[in-house]
Order: structure tokens, then sequence, then C-alpha cells
């Protein structure tokens, strides 16, 4: 949980000389506030930054809207960011092919490599734009971000692509040193850097797109590390004034973040089952889409996401109330058809990527583990039935929904209470129950049993940003879960 940790001792994890400069100068100087300074003559820009020189961390510009740009506006610049200790972060959003960005990047009017500490860049063209931009940032020391979310309404930036960004960085860390985004992706020690835009102590929004957080809400509850303020601070008012405000609040929310306690060691381990270690989502998705085109309806994600992991009734009732179908098909009459069709269908469904690797490596290393389906127990025994040397590792510890000591189905806590104490845990501290889950009222109920939740969700499925923020981790497939970030034993 690297962001746990105070600045100063994160710079240590980061061989990028900026970076390191950046993460202690925000400790010594006790901001975490980049401005971002949009005006448009040399003269707003060179009197705002040195009005807020002494509150931030970082100066963020726009260095082309500057209609009276020139080489002297530089000179000044770097001054100013000696004189108050920030760093200059242009931020261009580069987009174009590896070859035109390094020309962007080091040439024409600006050169902003010659004076930017920090830059950054749209993962759009594919990782040869990050190729591009290292040719020259990295013999001069800059350090570069890539966009992996935007605070504008709508952006296009989010799921898999915004993942994508993390596993760009991953393989570019000496360059690439963190993000543009809204909330941390990884909760390891892995140690990336996050600034974030989109930051409003009293605004929503501006009427064009842009949505504002407050500082703790960035800061505190989604892990990030710099608060960029615009308009906030420099609008209207007094920008003195009002970066010694963001500041204070930015600042608070860090000291309240690195306060937290790390995570407990895991001891006990829970397992949804349906599209979690099996692919039974997929004949669930397959069936249920057969019957509904009957009646010229789809089986689209918005109405599969609510009812994914909810006892069987109510998401039968769900998709007759989603579709319209009162008077046509009862919930009772689709459950009939559905699980006849189902149980020729679910001897066949496989484990998923990662699966057998992990339970195989937990039941060697002696860790109790769990079924904790909300599958009734005869669908369980299909399911089962050709996937011996999976469910063999349990060693009979299936919880199922139709159990007695499940009374309320996810995303009440009862089944993950009644599994864990199944497999001898009477621990008070459920933070030691580790959950992997798939479907989002499984992720709730794992929450709403106190313990940590590894969510791997479908990639079709929409992300909640509130519910990821308090997962552990959120992978794509169970091949990328380390045990050893759990205290567990590695592989
Ligand atoms: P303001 O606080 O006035 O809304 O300014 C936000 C600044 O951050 C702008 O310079 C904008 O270009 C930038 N920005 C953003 O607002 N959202 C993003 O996702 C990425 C940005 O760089």
């Amino acid at each position: 949980m690297s962001h746990l940790k105070s600045y100063t001792s994160r710079a240590a994890q980061h061989s990028n000389p900026s970076a390191r400069h950046l993460l202690e100068l925000m400790d010594r100087k006790k901001t975490n506030l980049s401005a971002s300074v949009d005006v448009t003559t040399k003269a707003e820009l060179l009197r705002i930054a040195d009005e807020c020189g002494p509150y931030i961390c970082v100066l963020k510009t726009h260095i082309d809207i500057i209609s009276d740009f020139d080489d002297d506006l530089v000179t000044q610049l770097i001054a100013l960011a000696e004189k108050h200790e920030f760093l200059i972060f242009e931020d261009r959003k580069f987009a174009d092919i590896g070859n035109t960005v390094k020309l962007q990047y080091s040439s024409g009017v600006h050169k902003i490599a010659s004076w930017a500490h920090i830059t950054n860049a749209h993962i759009i063209p594919g990782e040869g734009i990050v190729h591009g931009l290292a040719e020259v940032g990295v013999p001069l020391n800059r350090a570069l971000l890539l966009l992996a979310e935007m605070s504008s309404a709508g952006s296009l930036a989010t799921g898999n692509y915004t993942l994508t960004a993390l596993d760009i960085a991953r393989r570019n860390r000496n360059f690439c040193v963190g993000f543009i985004g809204q909330r941390r992706l990884e909760n390891g020690e892995e140690d990336f850097i996050y600034m974030t835009p989109g930051v409003g102590l009293v605004a929503k929004g501006d009427g064009l797109g842009q949505q504002y957080r407050t500082p703790r809400q960035v800061v505190f509850e989604s892990g990030c590390d710099v608060i960029i303020v615009g308009r906030g601070i420099y609008g209207g008012g007094n920008t003195a004034e009002n970066c010694r405000l963001y500041r204070e609040a930015g600042w608070n929310a860090y000291l309240e973040r690195i306060a937290v306690k790390p995570k407990p060691i895991v001891t006990h381990i829970l397992f949804d089952m349906d599209g979690l270690l099996l692919d039974t989502e997929r004949v669930y998705s397959e069936v249920t889409s057969e019957i509904l085109a009957r009646y010229g309806k789809t089986f689209d994600w918005a109405l599969k996401s609510q009812m994914m992991g909810v006892k069987e009734g109510e998401a039968a009732a769900k998709l007759i109330e989603y579709c319209g179908l009162e008077g046509k098909l009862t919930a009772e009459e689709y459950l009939r058809e559905r699980n006849a069709m189902q149980s020729e269908r679910f001897p066949f469904c496989v484990p998923l990527p990662g699966v057998l690797r992990l339970v195989k490596h937990l039941k060697d290393t002696r860790i109790p583990i769990c079924v904790a389906t909300s599958s009734h127990r005869h669908a369980f025994d299909l399911k089962s039935s050709k996937n011996s040397e999976l469910f063999g590792y349990f060693e009979g510890n299936i919880t199922c929904g139709d159990d007695k000591a499940v009374v309320k189905g996810k995303p009440a806590p009862d089944i993950f209470l009644a599994s864990a104490k199944s497999i001898g845990f009477h621990d008070a501290d459920f933070q030691k129950c580790l959950v992997f889950e798939d479907a989002p009222s499984g992720v709730l109920a794992g929450l709403n049993a106190g313990m940590q939740v590894v969510w791997i969700p479908d990639p079709n499925l929409e992300l909640d940003p509130v519910l990821t923020a308090q997962c552990a981790k959120v992978l794509r497939t169970m091949e990328d879960f380390d045990p050893s970030e759990f205290g567990l034993p590695a592989f």
C-alpha cells in the first residue's frame, strides 16, 4: 500500500530524478497542490506563478495558450521555479505517433523538453508515443505522466483503456512516473504518482463538462497524490488566499491518509464461484439471451450486472421488471426454463485463468479456503461435476446460497460470514478474511462483512468508482493476483 506511506519514503521507490525530487519537495514544503494557470498572457502567467509559488509543489502550464510567448518567459518561469522550489508541468497531452511527438517535445517554438520537468501523453497511439518522448526526455531527467482517466463528463478513458495505461507505465518505469487520473489504480507496494485535475472546494462543474471533487475525495478516498486546481485558485478573489485554502485541504487529506494503518495479513480466503472460479457467466448469458430473444428483448450488461451474484428468485424478479415482461412471463416460468437449459450446459464450464494455480497453491500452503456461492447446492453439484481437480482442493468446504446459515443473499454479508465460520475463522478482525468476487453485489457483500475484497470483474462491466475504491485490488484475471501482497506465501 505505497500510498499509505509518506511522500518522502516513497521517493526511494523511484529511479526517475524528477519523480524523486517532487516527492521529497512535497513533504519539505508541506504541499500536494499544483496550480494550473490557464491564462493567455506572459505577464499574467508570471504574476500568478509568483503568487502561488510559496504554496505549490507543481506549476502546471498550457504554454500554447500564451499569446505573447517568448524565450524570456521560459527564463523567468525557471527562475520562479528555483526561487519557490516547484516543478513545472507542461500539460501538453501529446497524442501522436512516436516520431512526431519526439519533434513536438524537443523542437518548435516552445521546446518543451528544455524547461518542463514533467509532461503528459495520451496512450491512444499505442506505446510508441512513450518511446518517442522517452528518447528526448530521459537524457534530460524529465518525467512523463500518462492520461489514465479524465475528469470531464463522458470521458472515454475508462475500463480496459485505463488499465492499459497502467501496463504501459509499468513497462516504462524509468520515464513514466505516474498518471493523470481520478483514482489510484494499484494498491500494492508498486509506486506511481497520481496527479488529479477536476478539484474544487465549492464548484461541482463548469457547464462545459468539467466535474469537480474535493481535495479530500481525491487524496484520502481515491488515493491520489497531487491535486491540480485551476480556476478555483486564480478565478476571482485572492489568489494567495485561495492557494492557502487548497493547500491546507490537500495536505490535511494526505495526513489523514498516511495515518491509516495498513490492512492486516490475510489468514482465510473465500471464493465466489460463478464468473470467478468458473466461466459459468457465459452459460447464464447464453441461456437468458435465448429466452429473452423470443420476446424481442436483449440481455444487456446493465441488467446482467444487477442480476449477477444475487439469489435466483430476486434476480428473476429483476429481469421480469427490467424487460417489462409482466403478464407474459413469470419469474417462476423463466427460472424453470432457464434452469433446465442451464443444467445441460453447466457441467461443461471450465476454471477461469489463474484459478487452478492459486487454489492449488493455497491448498499446498495450508491456507483455509472455502467456496461461498449464491448457487443452490444442486446447481453447485452440476457445475462441479466435471471439475473435480479444482473442487477437490476445497476438501468439501463449500457454502451454498440455500444453506441454512445463509438467511439473506448478497449483498448481505451472510454467506461470507457463514463460510468463514465454517473453515474455523473466529477472529474479531474480519479484515483477515479475503473475498474474491466478480459481481458488484458480491463485492458489496464482502465489504459488508468487513472483509478485504479482490474484485475480478467481467471486462464488460462498468466499474463503480466508489466500489472500486473500497476494494483491496481490482484485477483483470486471477493470474494477476500476488499472494505476497496480502502476507500470504508467495508462489
Ligand atoms: P480547472 O481547475 O480550472 O477546471 O482546470 C483544470 C485543468 O486541468 C485544466 O488545465 C485542464 O486542461 C486540466 N485537466 C482537466 O481538467 N481534466 C483532465 O482530465 C486532465 C487535465 O489535464
